[in-house]
């Protein structure tokens, strides 16, 4: 394994949540750090801007940006034989759950290919034996409930085109692993959330509803299942997680959560919570509504066009075998994300009512 040569990274989504407190993490340790990004008609790189020295490049200090795509296997044999990583972190994905129903065909292209694409190019560059490999998989491809809490022996049953695609991508991880001896690994995160979520998430989406209502930007909150249960953390936490797996002897797979569940309801509740409104929660199914307690003003609506036509109910991982193996262990609580994205929100929400 490349011990001997300078730390050098390049991560595939690297403009998203995760790639953003991941580039930040390993140039805090250190490392060179390569990412790939798409050519956009508007400005992607808010998330990475403070970490590149020269905006007008892209480039300057540790961070270096390189124009590409994980549907374009030239791009991803030329960058990699020009960055010659030591680790390689596979997050670039269209990552929504409800749009990868809309857009299936696209999902599959690049979350299942693209990783079978990145994989190859390593090949193609004659680095099997040189690169580590980290992919980012999800808790999605547990799906349907076939047990409590999910570990990593729980058998998938996905229920999207999202999750399908991240099944295959996680058999490829493992298949390259043991045909062509890479050190390659999958880390299966439940869903971690922080400032920098992407505004159609659930929990992104009701923060800053919460600011915009009570800053009296907005009136009401529209959302789909509020019976869906996630098990959430921090995306601070989870990228360290990501980092650790790749520093072991041997290449494992390894679930990444909290192990404790909490509804999309609930989360609604302790996010007005953190502006003082207490919610009560009136009629049922679509006609559900949530009330502000004090002053009966309904907050809080029901748009079936947000349910999803098959849903993941339920989720809560067991991360036993990190926390024993990687050391690892999350310094956030719900309660702390909870109160760091509304806060957060709040501010953003004051200075830029328009964001
Ligand atoms: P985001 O949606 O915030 O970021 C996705 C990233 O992928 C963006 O940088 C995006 O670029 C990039 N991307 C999208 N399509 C392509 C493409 N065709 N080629 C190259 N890059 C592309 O996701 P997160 O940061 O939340 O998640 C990171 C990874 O982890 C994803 O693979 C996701 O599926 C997975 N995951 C996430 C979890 C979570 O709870 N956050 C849980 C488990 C897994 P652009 O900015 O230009 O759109
Ligand atoms: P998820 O996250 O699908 O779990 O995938 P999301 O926040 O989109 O949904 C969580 C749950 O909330 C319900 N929900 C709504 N969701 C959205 N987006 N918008 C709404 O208005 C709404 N109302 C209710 C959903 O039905 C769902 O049950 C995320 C992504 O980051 C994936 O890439 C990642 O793999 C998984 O987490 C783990």
């Amino acid at each position: 394994m490349a011990s001997s040569r300078k730390n050098v990274a390049l991560l595939t989504g690297i403009t998203g949540q995760d790639g953003s407190y991941l580039a930040e993490f390993l140039i805090n340790k250190g490392y060179e750090v390569h990412g790939i990004i798409r050519r956009s008609s508007s400005f992607n790189t808010g998330r990475i801007e403070h970490l590149y020295a020269d905006k007008m490049a892209h480039s300057g200090g540790s961070m270096h940006l390189h124009y590409g795509d994980l549907t374009d296997s030239t791009c991803l044999v030329k960058i990699i034989s020009l960055v010659q990583p030591t680790e390689i972190y596979n997050l670039g994905a269209q990552s929504h759950v409800k749009v990868s129903f809309d857009l299936a065909e696209y999902t599959a292209n690049v979350d299942a290919l693209g990783t079978l694409r990145l994989l190859d190019a390593v090949r193609t560059c004659g680095m099997s034996e040189k690169v580590k490999f980290y992919q980012a998989s999800t808790s999605e491809m547990f799906g349907k409930v076939q047990e409590i809490p999910q570990k990593e022996t729980t058998p998938f049953y996905p229920r999207s085109p999202y999750g399908v695609a991240k099944v295959y991508g996680f058999w490829i991880v493992v298949n390259y692993r043991e045909a062509y001896n890479m050190f390659a690994c999958n880390g299966i995160l439940f869903n971690h959330e922080s400032p920098r979520r992407g505004e159609t998430f659930v929990t992104r989406k009701i923060t800053r509803a919460v600011a915009k209502i009570i800053l009296g930007q907005q009136k009401v909150l529209e959302l789909g299942n509020l019976d869906s249960m996630r098990d959430w953390g921090h995306a601070k936490d989870y990228v360290e997680a990501m980092w650790l797996m790749l520093q072991q002897e041997n290449p494992e797979d390894f679930v990444i959560s909290m192990n404790e569940s909490h509804s999309v309801r609930e989360f609604v509740v302790a996010a007005f919570k953190k502006v003082n409104v207490d919610i009560e929660w009136e009629g049922k199914g679509v006609d559900e509504v949530g009330k502000n307690k004090a002053t009966g003003d309904v907050l809080v609506k029901i748009n079936p066009k947000f349910y999803r036509p098959t849903e993941v109910e339920f989720l809560q991982g067991d991360c036993s075998k990190a926390k024993n193996k990687l050391g690892w262990k999350p310094n956030y609580d719900f309660d702390m994300l909870v109160a760091e994205m509304v806060e957060s929100d709040l501010k953003l929400m004051k200075t830029n009512p328009i964001a």
